[in-house]
């Protein structure tokens, strides 16, 4: 397995080190069918190297894994994503992207523990493979906001038209990003921190 990130060991690069400004950290899990985006946000956003568990995807995956649709992707995230963004000098964001097949699912109770909040990528032109992980967020009560990823040739739904499709209520963000870029996947993190900050304060 490659890790990437962490090939050696020569203690705390300067990136690495908190401010000694955070007072606060958080658990977020970036979730999503299989090809939506959530190596690249995490990757995009994180202010240190993001450790990624990435395989190359062999023929044992064939008729195992569903990649219709995302046929030219030839790697594959197998355990998790983790990174690490400051949103402000106070408050830390720990990243952790989910395995996108339906084979790595046991792993997902130990990633969701603690998590205060969760990113839903999806890719439009494969609603579907979303629609499980929105069914597991909701069981375990983690709320989350739903970030359209935006792909070249992807249909543009209007917001409303998604929020049907999704099942989902008033009150949860549907928002736009490019998980390519560290601005947009930023907004993205901020609008879920808001959100949660919605919920925790109903009335302010
Ligand atoms: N056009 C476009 N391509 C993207 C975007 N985000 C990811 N990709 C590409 O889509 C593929 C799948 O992304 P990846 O992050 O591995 O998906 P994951 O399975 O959810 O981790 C990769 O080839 C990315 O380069 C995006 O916002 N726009
Ligand atoms: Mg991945």
């Amino acid at each position: 397995m490659d890790f990437r990130s962490s090939d050696t060991i020569t203690g705390p690069r300067s990136e690495d080190v908190l401010p000694t400004t955070a007072t606060a950290a958080v658990k977020v899990v970036i979730v999503g069918g299989f090809g939506v985006g959530k190596t690249t946000m995490v990757g995009s956003v994180s202010e240190i190297r993001p450790l990624t568990t990435e395989e190359t995807m062999t023929q044992a995956g064939v008729g195992v894994d569903d990649n219709a649709g995302v046929e030219s992707k030839t790697s594959t995230t197998v355990a998790m994503d983790f990174g690490r963004i400051s949103l402000s000098e106070e408050l830390i964001l720990y990243l952790f992207g989910t395995p996108g097949q339906e084979r790595f699912w046991f792993l997902w109770n130990g990633l969701f523990e603690g998590a205060l909040g969760a990113v839903v990528l999806l890719d439009t032109r494969r609603l579907q493979v979303s629609f499980d992980v929105i069914g597991r967020l909701e069981e375990r009560g983690v709320p989350f906001v739903v970030a359209v990823n935006t792909f070249p040739d992807a249909p543009n739904h209007p917001v409303e038209a998604l929020r049907n499709a999704l099942d989902l209520p008033e009150e949860v963000p549907i928002i736009d990003c490019d998980a390519r870029l560290r601005t947009s996947s930023r907004d993205v993190l901020m609008t879920l921190m808001r959100y949660l900050h919605s919920l925790a304060v109903p009335f302010a």
